[in-house]
């Protein structure tokens, strides 16, 4: 498991969506409780965290397998061309802003990464929660919907929240910072689309760059969680095209279930931040 310091404010760089403002970072805090997001291990005895323009400043050692802020991911060529989506359920997280969202994420595998069709309707007002930011998690929603329950950003390189992403240096991003590399939090009223093509996340069961299974999540500006679901598997794309090598489409969540199974023998501890 790729646990990393969880943290929802990633603010984000190169807009390649024009419905996307930059949302001013937020001011630095010290976060003195244990609530939720994970780090490798907890310092003792625990003073509370820096936090700099949203990010945690992690005083901890790295875990094993870290890379550093500088490491790369690989990009993911040759996919399977299977589809995944994740189709948010008909009730929100965080059902106090006023409007459900709805829709889905698609990803489908390509010689090239994963094309990616986000569709999502109903957004909450942008003035009051906007703008929205949106990754892929480490752990799937459990059975009770519970987004908090999908720990941090889906991090295989270890590269940490300490420095945020760079759209133009995708490759050094979290993998499942969708927003930090693809035009930022959400700014749009209503609705919502984009579609992309992702070089570092992969179809491919087994691979550390593996998505299928694992959640989408849907943050308020504030961070909180509003909705979320998970990656399963599906035997056609949303515009009903067959995806050619698909297969028998395997059990919901079976890529989670080895994720979890890792994530287990590691240790993780909640930490900071009653923002989540
Ligand atoms: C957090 O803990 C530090 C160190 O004990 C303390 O100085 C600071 O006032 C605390 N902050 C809050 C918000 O409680
Ligand atoms: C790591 O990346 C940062 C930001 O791009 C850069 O300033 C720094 O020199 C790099 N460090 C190494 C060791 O490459
Ligand atoms: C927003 O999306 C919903 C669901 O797809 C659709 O019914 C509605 O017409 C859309 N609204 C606008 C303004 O496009
Ligand atoms: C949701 O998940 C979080 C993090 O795992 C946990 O602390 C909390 O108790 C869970 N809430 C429910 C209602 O299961
Ligand atoms: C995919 O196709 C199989 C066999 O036709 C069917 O049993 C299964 O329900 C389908 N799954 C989805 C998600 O459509
Ligand atoms: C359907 O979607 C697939 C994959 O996203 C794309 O290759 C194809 O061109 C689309 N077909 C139509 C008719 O839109
Ligand atoms: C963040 O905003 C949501 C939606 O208004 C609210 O339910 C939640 O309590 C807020 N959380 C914090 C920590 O302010
Ligand atoms: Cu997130």
């Amino acid at each position: 498991m790729h646990a990393s310091i969880l943290l929802g404010l990633l603010p984000f760089a190169a807009a390649q969506v024009t419905q996307v403002v930059e949302a001013p970072p937020p001011a630095p805090v010290r976060l003195n409780t244990t609530k939720s997001g994970v780090a490798p291990t907890l310092p003792t005895p625990f003073n509370g965290v820096d936090t700099l323009q949203g990010a945690i400043m992690m005083p901890l050692p790295p875990q094993p397998g870290y890379v550093g802020l500088n490491g790369t991911a690989p990009a993911q060529t040759n996919l399977p061309a299977a589809t995944y989506r994740a189709t948010l359920p008909s009730s929100m997280f965080n059902n106090l802003v006023g409007t459900t969202v709805r829709g889905y994420v698609e990803g489908i595998g390509t010689p090239a990464g994963v094309r990616f069709t986000v569709q999502l309707s109903g957004l909450p007002e942008q003035a009051r929660y906007g703008p929205f930011n949106w990754h892929i998690h480490t752990l799937p929603v459990p059975a009770n919907g519970n987004c908090t329950a999908t720990t941090s950003h889906f991090d295989p390189t270890n590269r940490g929240e300490l420095i945020m992403c760079e759209a133009a240096r995708p490759e050094t991003c979290q993998a499942g910072d969708l927003a930090g590399k693809h035009g930022g939090k959400i700014a749009t009223p209503g609705n919502f689309s984009t579609s992309f093509v992702e070089p570092y996340l992969s179809t491919q069961p087994g691979s550390a760059y593996f998505f299928g299974g694992l959640s989408f999540v849907l943050h308020a500006t504030n961070t909180t969680r509003l909705t979320c679901a998970n990656f399963v598997q599906v035997n056609s794309t949303s515009n009903g095209t067959s995806p050619s090598g698909t297969g028998p489409v395997v059990p919901v969540f079976t890529g989670a279930a080895e994720k979890i199974g890792a994530g287990a023998g590691a240790l993780v501890v909640a930490l900071a931040a009653a923002l989540f």
